[in-house]
């Protein structure tokens, strides 16, 4: 395949660019801002000026080959955009929270001080534990560990939980449980195309991971099979050769409908599962009673699409299945991930290179960020707070006794119910936008609100920093330098092309300077660079099984990056997981699980007739707060809107583009209607990168999946009622 075989075309298109750029710019090799895919990108730079002024696709990344997405290829306008904070801000007058009013610029000084004032008399009052931290993993590895260092440490408290709650944590819980260990791709993406059929369920790859997509056509250009299961006909569903157009939140029942076919037509690989796996027999007992009819009745799906998909995946030689949060963000994620990992496991098309399981993790860093301790049980290197021998190796590299550690927190949710119950009193919040992206925005809202104090560090103002009392102005990726980790495993390196604009200040250093004002110094003074930081990283990863002690910044570069596990100096790294068969539970074999159906949370009655889900569109991100503010995706998506199937808006009798009213038991927006026959007819889809009174959170249910305490915001139950508006022009 000729993507693959860059070094031809790198070349030539080298020779071609070479006078095109100006004598007064240079290159800065980096990645991405966004996604898990990480893009190799040029950043362009003015040497007059030192300012990032564009951007160029890095034909020499082997993952992405010079493919980028309308995100991607607008990205570096963020970092002199004048939206930018460039000092910090405080809020004199607390009646104003929950408002963009009431902030007057102040100094650093006076901003720490303020909050090591109000920290302080907020824990000598309550307790450690009345503080909170909150964070995101848009950010490097080194930021994150810090991060969970800063809360444990210069904080003192339990309490800290991270935005990849909402995201990654049931793949995570999922594959801990079915291999002993959370690595996101058992494989390279470079062998995904190769492979002979793609199994790819609840991922709108296309406008989500757009630069896997030359992969994922490729291997029906090779010949090979692509299988979808999503409720709605995204642009990989049109063309994959079947599309199981399940109902929201039904998974569960067709893994195990799917599984059941493998089994029933000989498609086991019994030396396999006899020799590496647990489990077996009893799944194979339990999925019994997921017939073609009965996993078509919950599902929807027609039964000759099931009998066709299992076929093709039990027949591929190599097959790869993969996921992502249309699987995961139920409240039986975990669940959902096993039962497809379990496809994989009895047909033994794992542990090898071409086959195996992998989940599209979502943000920049969705990978490192999960493995260095923002979870409120994790502690660097993967390690779990709940276990001696671990908190005393992390205790060794910080220097505090396992006393002094904390224990764990409870999950993001979780810790807004703590706030409004005032047991938590007070949040630093960095990297993430919960008041527009947590579920039930109306509960979420009113805990933010009921915080005695709140710090938010962010580069724009976001509908969250709207509850704070003190703002810090952190830098964007580009003023920065470190490591982290892409959707494969494979950690890179993300360089600085600009210095901090006005008096922005990367999130790792406002934690060293707050430690040290919170009398912390001792454990923080000596990280002076980011790459002191990555130093002390790399040390608390050593052991762990997220190990990433022999990834070093010039191995990352030398390697085009190194996957981990990556144990020292002279290890290569890990891009092919398990190829000794060997897998990290103590006995060494993987779990095939028997998992019995359960439906969503919340199932559609009389009073609420439809299935809403959410999701994302390809022009923006997340909650939005940064690519709102880029004109060009702005304008390729100015506002949400809600898709219904022609049939269904007929029996409401609502046209293309009116406006009604979308409403849940937990609440309710105006969206505009958008016919669709890509949607199935009892479902309605709303991308949720929108704030305030747009926001689709204000409908979603929070119900938490059991292990991974993950929120449910792919199912829920929903209402639309039309409105007397006219149509709007
Ligand atoms: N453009 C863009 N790209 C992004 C992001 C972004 O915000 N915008 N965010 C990044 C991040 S952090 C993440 S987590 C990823 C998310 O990447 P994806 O998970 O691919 O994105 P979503 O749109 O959340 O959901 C994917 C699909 O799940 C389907 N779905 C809904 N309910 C169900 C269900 O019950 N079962 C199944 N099988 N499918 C269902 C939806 O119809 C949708 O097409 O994208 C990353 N990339
Ligand atoms: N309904 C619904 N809700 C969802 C989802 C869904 O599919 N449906 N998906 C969920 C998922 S998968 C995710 S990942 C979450 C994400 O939701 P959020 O955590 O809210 O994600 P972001 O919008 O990236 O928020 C990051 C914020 O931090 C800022 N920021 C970026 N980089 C940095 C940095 O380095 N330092 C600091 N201090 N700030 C920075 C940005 O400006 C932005 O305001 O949303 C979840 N919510
Ligand atoms: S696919 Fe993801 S990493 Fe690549 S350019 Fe788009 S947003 Fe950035
Ligand atoms: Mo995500």
């Amino acid at each position: 395949m000729q993507e693959v075989n860059v070094k031809p075309k790198r070349d030539q298109f080298f020779k071609e660019i070479e006078n095109v750029h100006h004598p007064n710019e240079k290159l800065v090799k980096t990645h991405c801002s966004y996604c898990g895919m990480q893009c190799g990108m040029n950043l362009r730079v003015d040497t007059r000026t030192n300012k990032i002024i564009g951007v160029e696709p890095r034909y020499d990344w082997p993952v992405t080959v010079g493919k980028m997405c309308p995100k991607g290829v607008t990205a570096y306008q963020q970092t002199n955009h004048p939206d930018r904070i460039l000092r910090p801000l405080i809020r004199d007058d607390a009646s104003l929270k929950g408002t963009k009013e009431g902030f007057r610029e102040a100094s650093w000084d006076e901003a720490y001080d303020l909050i090591v004032k109000r920290f302080t008399e907020l824990q000598e009052k309550y307790g450690k534990d009345t503080l909170s931290v909150f964070s995101g993993v848009s950010m490097t590895n080194e930021k994150c560990y810090l991060t969970g260092k800063f809360a444990r440490v210069a904080l003192g408290t339990r309490y800290i939980d991270y935005n990849g709650r909402f995201c990654m944590s049931s793949a995570a819980g999922g594959f801990l449980r079915s291999f002993g260990i959370d690595r996101g791709s058992t494989l390279p993406w470079t062998d995904i195309h190769e492979t002979d059929c793609l199994f790819i369920a609840g991922s709108n790859t296309a406008e989500c991971h757009p630069t896997s997509m030359f992969r994922v056509w490729n291997v029906q250009e090779r010949g090979g099979y692509l299988i979808v299961a999503d409720p709605r006909e995204t642009p990989i569903a049109r063309r994959a050769d079947i599309h199981l157009d399940l109902r929201p939140g039904t998974d569960l029942a067709l893994a195990n409908g799917i599984l059941n076919l493998l089994i029933q037509n000989g498609y086991v690989d019994e030396e396999f599962v006899k020799n590496h796996t647990n489990g077996f027999e009893e799944t194979k007992e339990l999925v019994k009673e997921f017939t073609p009819e009965y996993t078509s009745e919950i599902t929807g799906i027609a039964q000759e699409k099931i009998i066709r998909a299992a076929e093709i995946y039990g027949k591929a030689p190599n097959a790869v299945v993969m996921f992502a949060r249309g699987v995961e963000q139920q409240h039986k994620g975990v669940d959902n991930v096993s039962a497809y990992t379990n496809l994989a496991l009895v047909t033994g098309k794992i542990g090898r290179p071409k086959s195996g399981v992998a989940t599209f993790t979502g943000q920049g860093n969705g990978q490192g960020g999960r493995e260095h301790g923002q979870k409120s049980d994790l502690l660097p290197g993967y390690r779990k707070i709940t276990n001696p021998k671990h908190v005393e190796e992390v205790c060794k590299v910080w220097g505090i006794t396992p006393e002094e550690m904390p224990q764990a927190g409870v999950s993001a949710y979780e810790m807004f119910e703590l706030m409004e119950q005032k047991t938590i009193r007070g949040l630093y919040l960095l990297c993430s936008n919960p008041a527009v992206s947590a579920p039930n925005q109306n509960f979420v809202r009113k805990a933010l609100k009921s915080l005695d104090f709140m710090v938010c560090a962010d580069f724009y103002l976001s509908e969250s920093a709207e509850f704070a009392d003190v703002i810090l102005p952190s830098v964007t990726w580009s003023e920065d330098e470190g490591t982290v980790t892409n959707l494969e495993g494979r950690i890179i390196k993300i360089n600085k092309a600009q210095e901090p604009l006005g008096e922005s200040k990367p999130d790792w250093l406002m934690q060293v300077e707050l430690a040290e004002r919170l009398g912390k110094g001792k454990y923080f003074s000596h990280l002076k660079t980011a790459k002191d930081v990555a130093e002390e990283f790399r040390l608390a990863s050593k052991g762990g099984y997220a190990d990433y002690y022999g990834a070093t910044w010039d191995k990352i570069e030398k390697q085009d990056g190194v996957f981990w596990p990556c144990r020292d100096e002279n290890d290569p790294g890990t891009p092919h997981m398990f190829l000794d068969k060997k897998f990290y539970h103590p006995d060494g074999k993987a779990k095939i699980c028997a998992l019995p159906y359960r439906p969503p949370a919340e199932e559609p009655d009389a009073e609420y007739p439809l299935r809403l889900t959410t999701g994302r569109v390809v022009f923006h991100y997340l909650s939005g707060n940064q690519t709102r503010r880029i004109q060009f995706l702005r304008d390729m998506c100015p506002e949400p809107y809600v898709e219904v199937h022609p049939e269904t808006a007929a029996k409401y009798n609502i046209e293309h583009e009116e406006v009604v009213r979308l409403y849940t038991r937990r609440g309710e927006a105006k969206y505009k209607v958008k016919i669709t026959e890509a949607i199935r007819k009892d479902t309605v889809f709303v991308p949720y990168h929108f704030g305030h009174e747009e926001s689709i959170n204000l409908l979603t249910n929070a119900a938490l999946d059991p292990i991974s305490r993950m929120p449910e915001f792919k199912a829920c139950a929903a209402q639309i009622e039309k409105l007397s508006m006219k149509k709007v022009q």
